[in-house]
């Protein structure tokens, strides 16, 4: 390092909020790729996915969380365990909320249960910007200023795009100096086959109503390539539903609506991974797979307590 020259830095920011504030698509947006699962319902990420972006002076490691919710069964608690696992390790924490919904009461027990405890540098963001009156933002930021102290309040529109070179830029000054942590090269460290599965579960979340995307689990089986061609991935994955009646409205009349969510899933992976996929897919039930810790820990559902 020359004299003057500003030291690297590096570390891990957590992006915590209430289900549907769009931190996932926030994480898409900084990336320039698809990596976590969006979707217009709350409670779509179900892990903690973890997404580098590599900049001239700084690396910073964005772990995306599951949205912060009360809930009793094995899945819920343990999803929520994630998010507050990513809290614990963060060197910098986001609290996300919607500038549409204001202040809500979820995330006024965010703020009193998890970031005062916690007590480490939080950024405050209030996204979906495009969605309000730039008058009515001013208020907003009135009203959360006097929360807490946090060290920035930042509005900007995770779907548009707008004003995330400057969050960015302000994420930079409370990272701590510290060489690289992760190879250039790579952008996260979230499996294939999770990832499979994920794309997979979105196409469900985005195709299905009601309470069916919530009793779905996805577990890719296997991946192997094309007999004589490598440039073909042949995935078997079985989508688990809790009731009998949801494998019927996820198969649909025919097979339509199964086929159609297996077109969507296997055109986003061909175009993501850049290879031909062919994708098979199985529905099965099995009743409680949420009470299920052995199934939950396959399924990449790790912090069990
Ligand atoms: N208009 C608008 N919509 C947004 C913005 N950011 C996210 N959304 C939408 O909000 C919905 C939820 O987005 P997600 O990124 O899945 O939200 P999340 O906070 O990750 O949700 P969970 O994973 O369920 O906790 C999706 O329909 C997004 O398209 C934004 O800046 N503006
Ligand atoms: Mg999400």
């Amino acid at each position: 390092m020359e004299q003057g020259e500003k030291p690297f830095k590096a570390g891990f920011v957590a992006l915590i909020g209430r289900p549907n504030v769009g931190k996932s698509t926030l994480l898409n947006h900084i990336l320039g790729t698809k990596l976590s699962i969006v979707s217009p319902k709350p409670q779509t990420t179900r892990m903690r996915i973890l997404g580098v972006k590599h900049e001239d002076d700084a690396q910073i490691i964005f772990l995306d969380t599951p949205g912060i919710q009360k809930g009793k069964d094995i899945l819920t608690k343990t999803v929520v365990e994630s998010a507050v696992a990513s809290m614990e390790e963060a060197d910098v924490i986001v609290m996300i909320i919607d500038a549409e919904k204001g202040w809500t009461r979820e995330d006024e027990l965010i703020l009193e249960n998890y970031i005062k405890r916690l007590n480490k540098p939080t950024i405050l963001v209030i996204n979906k910007v495009d969605k309000v009156k730039k008058d009515s933002l001013l208020p907003l930021i009135e009203e959360v200023s006097k929360k807490y102290d946090f060290k920035e309040i930042i509005p900007l529109s995770a779907k548009k795009g707008e004003n995330i070179d400057r969050f960015l830029e302000v994420l930079k000054k409370y990272l701590p100096p510290s060489p690289p942590l992760f190879p250039e090269d790579q952008i996260t460290d979230l499996p294939l086959k999770f990832f499979i599965a994920e794309i997979i579960r979105e196409k469900i979340f985005n195709n299905i109503r009601d309470e069916v995307p919530y009793s779905v689990a996805v577990e890719v089986e296997s991946i192997r390539e094309g007999e004589n061609n490598p440039n073909i991935l042949v995935i078997d994955a079985v989508i688990y539903v809790e009731k009998q009646r949801h494998k019927g409205i996820l198969i649909g009349k025919k097979g339509q609506m199964l086929k159609k969510i297996g077109k969507e899933a296997r055109e986003e992976l061909e175009y993501l991974l850049g290879k031909k996929v062919y994708l098979n897919l199985w529905v099965k039930v099995k009743e409680r797979w949420k009470e299920d810790a052995r199934l939950l820990k396959m399924l990449g559902y790790h912090y069990i307590s």
